[in-house]
């Protein structure tokens, strides 16, 4: 076992036929979520749902960094009222590890709408709309290793 293996991984040759392999994901608890003190809910689920976390900051972000964080947005109508959202209150940051991690955490946000997420998800439970909807999740895990990157250095992650 080398550095960063780990246990779903000794059965080598990167197979896929029993374990689930082992990946991050890049999460953010949104202003909303920061300003309404859903902080601690969102961590216990967190726990509570078997993810290990890696890193965790707060942060204000700048103008600039939500510009291109969204940046895949830049062409959509929400683009600009989505940067401005992001930069008006303090997030946190996350990055979060366990099998499967980037699917399982969006099974456990829902929706991008919280009137279209399911029930208990955590936008169901926390987001106040569409925009301000308490979470972010990495879309891929190839997106999730920029996200990642985007908000920590290396040597800065647990694990
Ligand atoms: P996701 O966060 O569920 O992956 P995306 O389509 O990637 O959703 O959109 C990124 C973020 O942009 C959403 O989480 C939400 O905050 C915002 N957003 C998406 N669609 C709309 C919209 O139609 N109106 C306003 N904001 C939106
Ligand atoms: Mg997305």
């Amino acid at each position: 076992m080398g550095p960063g293996s780990d246990w779903n991984s000794v059965d080598g040759e990167g197979s896929r036929s029993f374990w689930t392999s082992m990946e991050k994901t890049l999460i953010i608890l949104k202003p909303d979520a920061v300003k309404n003190k859903h902080i601690g809910h969102i961590v216990t689920r967190i726990e509570e749902e078997g993810f290990k976390i890696l890193g965790m900051k707060l942060l204000q972000l700048s103008k600039s960094d939500a510009q291109k964080f969204y940046e895949v947005h830049k062409e959509r109508p929400f683009y600009d009222d989505l940067c401005n959202y992001m930069i008006s209150g303090p997030v946190v940051v996350a990055a979060l590890e366990a099998p499967a991690a980037v699917q399982k955490w969006r099974d456990l946000i829902g929706a991008t709408d919280p009137k279209e997420a399911a029930a208990n998800t955590i936008r169901a439970l926390y987001a106040e709309s569409k925009e301000a909807n308490a979470v972010h999740g990495s879309d891929s895990a190839e997106n999730a290793q920029n996200e990642v990157a985007f908000f920590f250095k290396d040597g800065e992650l647990i694990g």
